[in-house]
């Protein structure tokens, strides 16, 4: 079913961000993890733009959900095809956000399912931890493994993140919407 949702603005410096206000929901994971794919298959809607080339959100997206929350799509990370320079931009605006932005209540931080924790995702989980940010980890694209790889992935993601919320997600099935939307309720205090 679609939730009342809508796009908000695209913010490529923070000085664009919206004015700050509802509970936010940032979506944070390396460049092609599907963060644009769980924003629309939890709104059922087509808001953000998904593309198989990595790099395809190339700046904050905000999106308003049912009048009660904001979702922040954010610029992969560990694009190695993006000039430096660009790379350090998107780090910039990513960096400004993390740090300033009081709202947000909750980071998704997603994980291929196949690829578990890379260097940058440990980089920024470090930097969750760091900033006190909440965050709880999914793991996308899980259609794509069977039961036995799945279970490799889960000790593996696990062996660096032993205990919090962790959510197998498959935007082809609609796997691990309702506990998504659980875990955003939870922690946004609704
Ligand atoms: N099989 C499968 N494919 C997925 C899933 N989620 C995303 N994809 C595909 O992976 C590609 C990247 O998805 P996006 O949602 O655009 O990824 P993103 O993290 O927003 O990428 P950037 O904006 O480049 O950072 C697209 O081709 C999607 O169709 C999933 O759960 N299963
Ligand atoms: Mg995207």
């Amino acid at each position: 079913m679609a939730t009342p949702a809508e796009f908000l603005l695209s913010a490529v410096e923070p000085a664009q961000f919206p004015p700050e206000g509802l509970p936010e929901v940032a979506f944070l994971g390396r460049s092609n993890v599907g963060k644009s794919t769980l924003l629309n298959v939890l709104t059922g809607r087509k808001l953000a733009f998904t593309s198989s080339t990595p790099g395809r959100t190339q700046a904050v997206n905000f999106f308003r959900v049912q009048d009660r929350l904001i979702f922040a799509d954010l610029p992969g990370y560990g694009f190695a095809k993006a000039p430096k320079s660009v790379s350090r931009g998107w780090q910039g605006v990513i960096d400004a956000y993390l740090l300033r932005r009081e709202s947000l209540a909750l980071c998704m931080l997603l994980l291929d399912a196949r690829r578990g924790w890379m260097d940058s995702d440990l980089q920024l989980k470090q930097w969750l931890e760091y900033h006190q940010r909440p965050y709880a980890v999914v793991a996308t694209k899980v259609d794509k493994l069977n039961q036995k790889e799945k279970n490799a992935s889960q000790k593996a993601i696990r062996e660096h993140y032993e205990s919090g919320d962790l959510i197998w997600f498959s935007g082809l099935s609609g796997q691990g919407v309702k506990e998504i939307w659980q875990t955003i309720w939870k922690k946004t205090g609704q």
